[in-house]
This record gives C-alpha cells, structure tokens and sequence, in this order.
C-alpha cells in the first residue's frame, strides 16, 4: 500500500477531504509546541482550512517529549488524516498544514531559533496541564520543578516549554524580530493570563528586565479548546488506511464536536481561524469557566467513578445509569449555579450535547487516560467550582464525592497500585498510603492537605473536609457501587 504524499493526494477517493490550497507553496507563520494528537485534531484543522485565504500560515509543529509524531510526519510531508467518528458513521480529512516537524530533543537550539524568527508571528501550544511546570493551586511557577531548576541553570539548553519560550522571547528582543502573539490551547484556567504570569515569572528570576520587553511586545489571549481526542490505536491505524486507501503513521481520532473561542487580542497579524469556525470575542472567560467545569469536570468525574467501577471506556461510564445520573445532577444542582451563562449559549441544552458526546461508543477514550494527571487537571475542573459553592454557603456533595473518588483512585490499592497511577504527585500519594498504612479517615486528610492540589484554603475548610472524609471512608468500606448509590439518595 503506498504511502501518504504530497504527491499521492489527488489520488484519495473522492469522499476523503484534502487541502484546498497547495501545500507546498505554504510558508510558516506559526510555531506549535507539543504536536500530539489534540494539536493535530484541533488547531491545525482550523489553520487546514485557514490556509485557503492566506498561505501564509502554515505550522513547525514542535514534539517535547518523544520523536514519533514527528519522525511519522516528515516521512509523510507533514500531511495525516483525521477521522471523525460518531454513531452515524466516520469521515476522513487529509490536513496539510503541518509543514514542518521538529523533535526538541537534539534541536533545542532550533528550537529557540524559530521562535525568534520574524516570519513566526504566532506560537501555539498544548503541552497539558502538567507541561507549565506551575503550581496548580495558585498558577504560580513552581522554581522547585526540576525541570525549571535545570533551565534557569541552563538558559541555552531548555527541557520546559516555559524555558524555550523565555530562551526564544530572549533571543527574539536582541534580533528585533518583532511583536509574537502566544496562544495558549491547554485546559487552564484564564490560560493567557496565567501562562503570561509564569513566563514572566521566569524571565524574571532569570533575565530581570526581559519581562518588560515581553510586556511590550508578546500578546498572550487566552482561549477555549473543546474536542474530545482519545490517543491513537494502532487498530485506528488499520482503519483510517482503509478509508484513505494509503498508509497513514500518523492518524488521529476526533469526535464531530469542536469548538475554539479565542480573545481577540493579537499583537500582529493572525490566521483566518474563523473560516474554520473559531471565535474571536472579547472575553473568553464565560466559554472556559462553562467548559473546564461542565466537561472537563464531568470527564474527571466519569474517570474515576467509571474506573472504580470497572468502565474501561469513558463511553461505557456515561452509558452507566447510575453514574450518568450523578453527572447529571452534580451539573445542574452543583456546577451551572457557578457557571454565567456564555453569549449564544443554553447551559442546559449544553449539558444535554455535553452527555450525548460522553457517550459516543465510536470514541475508545480511556477513563485511565482522562484519570491521568488529576492534580493538575481538579483544581480547575472541580474545586473552583467548591470554592464559589462554599463562598455562597451552599452544599457541594456531589462535588465532594467527585473528590472521594480522586481520594481513592489515587491511592492505589492496599497492595500496590493497581490502577497504574500515572501523575507528577505519584511519588507524593504512594508516601501518604504509607505513612497512613492505608487507614481511610488519615489517608483522606493526608490527601486533603496537599496544598498544590486543594490551596491552604480548601485544606483548611472543615466543611469541605468533613464532607470529604466521610465519603472516603465509605468508598473504602462500602466500595464503589454502594456508595453512589447512597449519593443519589441526597436530596
Ligand atoms: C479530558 C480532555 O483527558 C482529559 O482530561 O478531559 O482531554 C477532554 O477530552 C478535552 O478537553 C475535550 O475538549
């Protein structure tokens, strides 16, 4: 079977969608760090069809952590399919505007490179949560992060996005290279302003006086990312070379559903994102509160509760009627009340489409993938939600259940961890079973006064931690069936 290829593309069937533009006369205008399979799926679909009126946009798509994307993605001339499945049925798109793939790994002078060159005006990035290196509780720059310990030491070596960022803005000042625009496209929360916080931060511990040119001269809008990805399975592999009748490395997977709401604030010239549906507003803060804590929060709930309760797939714990009514009304009891209501939006009828994409069986999403990194993804997605419940005085069990959950799945079992607990904090929950021999009532205030997760303030709030500790005994004693059970018992 041949190989997908510039040259190849005028022989996909003729229901596989492909560049309206020539590739190859794309010039890059926009630097992406972290080229996995959301960035794929995502922003470069919208920049695929961008690229139509203006070719000035093509993407250096940058992988930090390994060299498979981007190695699969030179042997293909930048170009990979994106199916999208659903219930209904599947379709593919051929993207073209990866035009160019770099591994950090040797590269990082490169790397620094491109970023000061005056033709990149926009930089991208989905590194995940865990990928700022910042304290989650507050958003501050965590210096004891090893990696950031390395970079401040090491300006021209950085192995942080954070420190190639600050390595390139520093770079860029003393080449005059001109105003960049950075694009923050992770599940943060007023993810410009806090990622411009810890850059700064930066900057300042190791350039002082560089932050002034970077106030001057990079633009940090933030931005809402929504569609639901699941990892690449090498049977997606099989299937999408069925659908394109070529061989594809680097497929991905996406659901229909995909929404970008950007604040309109540029320090230059942008891409016409627009044209393939993005939102240019003037506060993207409505959309993201919505976002991080109705679907990102129920995605952690359906994650830990499904995975205790056995569910492999996200679908198969939304389809759990249980589990599904809790979600239910953990939103409309707990989290809209939190939530202002973004323009053109019907919170509910959100949440009606928000469960109806949880449950897409076409999308082999893995509770265990959305489970990773809780201490890093709960903060946003479910206790800030607490905090403004708590400041109302109103009740959030439901809330701390969801927090029971994290509590027990992260604690592994008695015996060692069974659940193959993949988050920065490992090493941190494995001491507290430990030190706490397992004992529930210790083990939940051991958990609760992680200040990177809760913030001394939830720490010390004895309500919240009441209410949680009661629910970590019981799902120790009880197990997981019988305590949601009793949950949707509460009135
Ligand atoms: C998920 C997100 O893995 C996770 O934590 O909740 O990746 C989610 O699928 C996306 O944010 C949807 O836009």
């Amino acid at each position: 079977m041949k190989r997908l290829a510039l040259s190849e593309l005028s022989q996909l069937p003729p229901d596989v969608a492909r560049p309206a533009y020539d590739p190859a006369r794309v010039a890059v205008g926009i630097l992406h760090l972290g080229l996995g399979a959301f960035h794929r799926a995502h922003q470069a679909v919208y920049t695929d069809t961008a690229l139509a009126r203006d070719l000035q946009w093509g993407i250096c798509g940058v992988s930090l952590k390994t060299a498979r994307a981007t190695e699969a993605l030179r042997e293909q001339q930048g170009l990979y399919t994106v199916a999208t499945r659903s219930e209904d049925g599947a379709s593919a798109r051929v993207v073209g505007s990866v035009r160019e793939a770099i591994f950090a790994g040797e590269n990082r002078a490169v790397v620094v490179g491109r970023l000061a060159d005056s033709r990149i005006r926009v930089i991208t990035a989905t590194v995940t949560e865990k990928g700022y290196c910042h304290d989650p509780a507050t958003g501050a720059l965590n210096t004891a992060h090893p990696d950031i310990a390395h970079d401040l030491a090491h300006p021209e070596e950085p192995v942080s996005a954070v420190g190639m960022l600050v390595a390139g803005f520093s770079l860029r000042r003393d080449a005059a290279a001109g105003p960049v625009t950075f694009v923050c496209c992770d599940n943060l929360p007023h993810n410009g302003k806090t990622v411009a916080g810890i850059v700064r931060a930066f900057a300042d511990a190791q350039q002082p006086g560089l932050s002034g040119w970077i106030d001057a001269n990079v633009a940090f809008p933030s931005s809402m990312v929504d569609r639901i990805v699941p990892a690449t399975q090498p049977s997606d592999v099989a299937d999408v070379a069925r659908m394109i009748g070529m061989r594809d490395s680097a497929p991905v997977i996406a659901e229909a559903f995909t929404q970008w709401v950007i604040e309109d604030r540029f320090a230059g010239a942008r891409p016409f994102w627009e044209d393939g549906g993005a939102q240019f507003v003037a506060d993207v803060a409505p959309f993201e509160t919505m976002k991080l804590r109705l679907l990102n929060g129920s995605h952690s709930t359906l994650a830990y509760v499904g995975c205790l309760l056995g569910h492999e797939f996200a679908w198969q714990a939304a389809l759990d009627p249980q589990l599904a009514l809790f979600v239910e009304r953990q939103m409309a009891e707990e989290i809209i009340p939190t939530v202002a209501t973004p323009p053109g939006i019907d919170l509910r009828r959100y949440c009606e489409q928000l469960m109806q994409r949880f449950r897409n069986p076409a999308l082999p999403h893995r509770t265990q993938q959305i489970a990773m990194d809780g201490s890093q993804k709960i903060p946003q997605r479910w206790l800030a939600t607490v905090r403004d419940r708590l400041k109302a005085g109103a009740p959030c069990n439901h809330l701390a259940f969801s927090v029971a959950a994290w509590i027990r799945y992260a604690s592994g079992d008695k015996v060692g961890n069974s659940f193959a607990i993949a988050d920065p904090l490992t090493a941190t929950f494995a001491q507290i079973v430990r030190d706490t021999r397992g004992a529930p009532l210790h083990l939940a205030d051991a958990f609760l006064s992680v200040h990177q997760v809760f913030g001394a303030d939830l720490s010390a709030s004895p309500v919240f931690r009441d209410t949680v500790r009661a629910k970590v005994v019981e799902l120790f004693r009880d197990g997981m069936r019988a305590s949601l059970t009793r949950q949707l018992q509460y009135a």
